[in-house]
């Protein structure tokens, strides 16, 4: 097997890791700052969101239109030339297969990894890096999820979580001494530790903890922590652990999270074996444990109890990361699927003919394409400096992780028994897949979190004017505004127009997402006039808003990915402008149906009997009838 050094002395059109370093250029734009007390202000700047305005039923379109081209012709020709050599270790170097087999990565492995600078894409290079931005990263995670998940779990949780929360808000003195050893020059793992045997979803709920010594140099820091990813290989943490704060407003003491650098080397820190995985077996995953850890106490990141917000915002930060990755995953799901269709005879056709099996390859590529879009308006906006991306991050994460799923359980499905042996490769690919739609943030807490945050956004603004009519006098602006927006409305004008945004020629793809638009901000309304605060209680319909949340806003990103192709008459543009046309048509029935669920009483109806027989099962522990021949 050929060796990194080797491969990249081969490729002609290589430029060397030093000089690559230095020429990809530093993406400092777009780094959130941790939203604490003191800085809470900043925040009452407008949202611009696009997700966020549709929960108020408005168009905000400078974040969606036209499809954002970031990258400079610099940025792109050098992320050009790091496209062969990655792609070749994945072809040459790595081994999925005896990755998977050994649950491992091998040290020459590694080292070719670490060599390329494929686990520091994002530290700028005055500390070692390569100084990629979020769409050089995408691209990026495109080819590792081509390849072997495994590995891009290794080199995501490093890099999109586990030396993030230094990326993003450490000190100088934090970086400068952290960011080297985590890139080629230190080959220093990295891991994030927030989840607890106890405490999953409800990552607020954690129970490590950090204690101020008396002379208040260390925080002495005990807990474990478990499935963390590459908890057994990483020397440095990002650790979350509650902390005792004084709250400034009643003078109390109460516990809040505060984040940590950790290093193994502080003492107290072990960990469990690996686990045993049903899939992504090469990367490591183990309990870490922390007893009596000394931490410097300029080992905090941020300030001593905004370690919720910072835990959030870099999760926030990577989600984008997993649609590049899974994109390039579907894509090579579909190769296999398509390849064989387009080969194999049954019934004297080649079954690419037959509908049933178009309709899946249509579907599987049209699930790629807008996960793809997806991920890189995203990126695209952040590498803007939008500060306003966590509604569409999470949604890009819960899209791609169940397409994702779709795709590589169709391409079987369209294989058939060659799909399902094990050389075929998708049965791996179907395994690793899985703990996508469950880490970085469940998809079912996800779904939640849309949807909530949009709905408070939402509630605020018709709080606004609850407020408003209380002094008429002083907010007749307001008033006088959103009369004129809900009559202009109630009789069919001046609503979602997106004509000016789209292709001539996906008009009537344009009107079926304006329509969705305005469809799910009534229904926000109504909800929230009907059930107030108590809608954090209805998860049934918070499910079908995010739905429609999900597939409104892949509705809007392939319709604006698909009309800058046309405009730029792009040799795909018409290939893509069938993608979104199809995508719309499909969305939008969806949408109806979801909509129509959230105000049909007969599915609330549904829902309560659902309920009862959930609890039954669970007083049960199981199911609760028995075989009909047993009774
Ligand atoms: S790592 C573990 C992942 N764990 C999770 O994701 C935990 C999921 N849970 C949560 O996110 C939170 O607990 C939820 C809130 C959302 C449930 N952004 O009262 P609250 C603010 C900004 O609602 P809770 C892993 O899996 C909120 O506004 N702010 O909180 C490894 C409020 O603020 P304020 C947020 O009910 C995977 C405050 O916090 C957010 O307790 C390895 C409290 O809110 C947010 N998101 O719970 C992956 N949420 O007080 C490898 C809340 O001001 C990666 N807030 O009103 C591989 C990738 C591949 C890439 C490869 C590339 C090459």
């Amino acid at each position: 097997m050929l060796k990194i050094g080797q491969l990249v002395v081969r490729n002609s059109r290589f430029i060397s890791n030093i000089e690559l370093k230095r020429t990809l250029a530093t993406a400092a734009a777009g780094q959130p700052k941790v939203e604490t007390e003191k800085n809470k202000d900043a925040k009452l700047q407008p949202n611009m969101s696009f997700m966020a305005n549709m929960f108020r039923g408005e168009l905000e379109a400078s974040q969606v239109f036209p499809y954002p081209n970031v990258l400079t012709e610099e940025q792109r020709e050098t992320l050009n030339m790091f496209i062969d050599p990655v792609t070749k270790f994945f072809t040459d170097v790595n081994d999925p297969v005896k990755n998977d087999d050994t649950a491992t990565i091998d040290p020459v492995t590694q080292a070719a990894l670490w060599e390329l600078g494929g686990m520091s894409f994002q530290v700028p290079p005055e500390y070692g890096g390569i100084g990629a931005n979020n769409t050089q990263y995408a691209r990026m995670g495109e080819i590792v999820g081509a390849h072997d998940l495994g590995v891009g779990i290794c080199l995501g949780a490093h890099q999109s979580i586990g030396f993030k929360g230094i990326l993003l808000f450490g000190t100088p003195e934090q970086k400068k001494k952290y960011l080297p050893m985590v890139t080629d020059q230190g080959r220093v793992f990295s891991a994030f530790c927030l989840t607890e045997p106890s405490s999953g979803s409800d990552a607020g709920s954690i129970k490590s903890r950090a204690v101020l010594s008396a002379d208040g140099k260390h925080f002495i820091l005990n807990g474990s922590k478990i499935w963390i990813s590459n908890g057994g290989i990483a020397d440095i943490f990002t650790v979350f652990a509650q902390t005792e704060v004084v709250d400034q407003k009643t003078g109390k003491k109460r516990d809040k999270v505060t984040a940590f650098i950790v290093e193994r080397g502080f003492g107290g820190v072990t960990n469990g074996p690996p686990e045993k995985k049903m899939g992504i077996k090469c990367s490591n995953t183990a309990e870490v444990y922390f007893e009596d850890c000394k931490v410097p106490v300029e080992n905090v990141i941020g300030e001593v109890g905004d370690g919720f917000k910072v835990a959030m915002q870099i999760l926030n930060n990577g989600r984008f990361g997993m649609a590049g990755t899974l994109a390039g995953t579907m894509a090579s799901c579909i190769k296999k699927a398509s390849e064989f269709a387009a080969n194999r005879l049954q019934f004297g056709k080649k079954i690419q003919e037959f509908g049933g099996v178009q309709e899946k390859l249509a579907r599987m590529a049209t699930l790629q394409y807008a996960a793809q879009s997806m991920a890189y308006m995203i990126s695209g906006n952040m590498d803007r400096g939008s500060q306003d991306y966590h509604l569409e991050a999470a949604i890009s994460k819960v899209f791609a992780s169940e397409a994702a799923w779709y795709v590589c359980d169709e391409a079987i499905q369209i294989m058939g028994g060659m799909g399902y042996m094990k050389e075929t490769g998708l049965e791996k690919v179907l395994r690793d897949i899985r703990i996508f739609r469950i880490f970085e943030g469940t998809n079912d807490i996800l779904r939640l979190f849309v949807a909530l945050t949009g709905i408070q956004y939402a509630g605020s603004h018709l709080k606004e004017l609850q407020k408003a009519f209380q002094n008429p006098t002083a907010n007749l602006g307001l008033i006088l505004s959103e009369f004129s927006n809900r009559a202009i409305r109630s009789v069919g004008l001046g609503g979602i127009d997106l004509s000016g945004h789209v292709h001539p020629s996906l008009q009537d793809s344009a009107k079926l997402c304006a329509e969705s638009i305005e469809l799910f901000g009534r229904t926000v309304e109504q909800l929230l006039i009907k059930h107030g605060k108590n809608i954090v209680d209805q998860q049934f319909l918070l499910n079908r808003l995010a739905d429609c949340a999900i597939d409104t806003y892949a509705m809007v990103v392939v319709l604006s990915r698909a009309t800058t192709s046309l405009n730029n008459k792009l040799d795909t543009a018409e290939h893509e402008r069938l993608m979104a046309e199809a995508w719309c048509i499909d969305a939008y029935d969806r949408i109806q149906v979801n909509n129509k669920k959230i105000s049909n009483p007969a599915f609330h109806k549904l829902h309560e009997k659902q309920s009862l027989i959930s609890k039954k099962i669970c007083e049960n522990e199981g199911v609760i009838t028995v075989s009909p021949i047993d009774v």
